[in-house]
């Protein structure tokens, strides 16, 4: 027992106290960043509680070695065969999400605000996760334009190579119910947002903050999709994202996520498709977050996501931000994606407001959305 308090507080010092102490120790200090004598004193608060749960014989007992196994790559060595200025890109698309990761999980948040736990209102999630992701975008150096369902316009970033659009948080409706939620991207080359489609992307990526913070990754050059576990485990390889899953099929199987359900109301086509899922005895798995509904697709290599429109309901979900992001990755993943007759990749982006219905999953699944929903209720964006 006193070896492993040892080796913890060993980790502690180790992986610099800062990264490590703000999120567990010290909300206020994360967000607030308090000058240091407190953040000594945060540092020695959080080792004296690990000490003591250590000694009540809690579950956190920790082994110096990480639960992750050494063998599987680093985000910085597996990505090294990319182009260097993708690599610089999505490099600080995994800082930002890492920060985001740490924020969302020590901020108490309601719907409008986060407060720290002296109660000093903080800024809402959403824009604080925008503004980090612009910051380490910026700091980067490759990329020419930045754009976010927050701020929709064309930002130049000062730097060259590639642009990058981005949902800094998707599921604003459940953060407050701390349900997972997640950041969406897409990584184009050159410097323009708009006129350009879903097939010209060079990269994307999903980050998912659950239980475990993930990230899915597609890019090319590189088959498949990729997803990279944040290591949290106060092992020598804490703060860092380490390969842990490849995903290259998504096969027809009884698992559906049904999202603007209301449209059943008024788009027969939906009705039929639901009743199908009904009759079939398809598991429903839908938390009203699109990141952990559709990754799911991906972990589980089955299923179904679908978002369709209908006359009272209209499309919602945007192009540029969410639909062609993850088009990329379910397609790399061995999925397909559908706006109801073609692939979401195809969807031309004329405006960064452009939305569209869709449908991800397995190809089987996919068909028959086209086949019962298609676009009866609904007219695509050619
Ligand atoms: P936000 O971009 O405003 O978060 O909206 C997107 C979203 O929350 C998706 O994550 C989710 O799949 C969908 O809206 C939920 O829609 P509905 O409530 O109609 O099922």
């Amino acid at each position: 027992m006193k070896a492993a308090c040892a080796c913890l507080a060993t980790a502690l010092l180790c992986s610099g106290v800062e990264a490590f102490v703000a999120p567990a120790g010290s909300r206020a200090l994360a967000i607030k960043s308090s000058p240091a004598s407190s953040l000594a004193q945060a540092g020695a608060r959080s080792v004296a509680s690990r000490q003591q749960s250590c000694a009540a014989g809690s579950a956190l007992r920790m082994s110096s070695t990480s639960q992750v196994d050494s063998a599987q790559p680093t985000l910085e060595e597996w990505i090294s065969f990319a182009e260097p200025k993708l690599q610089k890109t999505m490099i600080a698309m995994f800082a930002a999400c890492k920060e985001i990761a740490y924020k969302i999980r020590t901020a108490s948040c309601d719907k409008m605000a986060c407060f720290n736990e002296f109660g000093d209102e903080q800024l809402a999630i959403d824009v604080l996760a925008n503004n980090v992701i612009f910051e380490n975008l910026k700091a980067s150096g490759a990329c020419a334009t930045a754009s976010s369902e927050e701020t929709p316009v064309e930002d130049p970033m000062g730097g060259s190579g590639y642009s990058v659009a981005f949902d800094p948080l998707d599921g604003s409706s459940i953060i407050d119910t701390n349900f997972a939620v997640g950041t969406i991207f897409g990584v184009w080359p050159g410097d323009r947002l708009v006129g350009i489609t879903g097939r010209q992307l060079s990269a994307a990526g999903m980050a998912v903050y659950g239980p475990r913070t993930t990230m899915t990754v597609a890019i090319e050059g590189a088959e498949y999709a990729h997803e990279f576990l944040l290591v949290d485990d106060f092992s020598g390889r804490h703060g860092q994202w380490v390969k842990t899953n490849t995903f290259s099929t998504i096969e027809d199987g009884k698992l559906f996520a049904p999202g603007n359900l209301r449209g059943t109301q008024d788009n027969p086509g939906y009705n039929q498709l639901f009743n199908y899922y009904l009759d079939n005895k398809y598991q429903l798995r839908y938390t009203g977050g699109m990141v952990p509904d559709v990754n799911q697709l991906m972990v589980k290599g089955k299923g179904i996501f679908v978002n369709p429109a209908s006359p009272s309901a209209s499309a919602k979900l945007r192009v540029l931000y969410e639909v062609a992001p993850i088009g990329y990755l379910i397609e790399k993943a061995g999925g397909k994606s559908s706006d109801g007759e073609k692939s979401v990749l195809d969807i031309p982006i004329s405006t960064t407001e452009v939305r569209s219905q869709v449908a991800y999953g397995a190809v089987g699944e996919v068909d028959r959305f086209e086949e019962l929903v298609g676009t009866k209720m609904y007219t695509p964006l050619k």
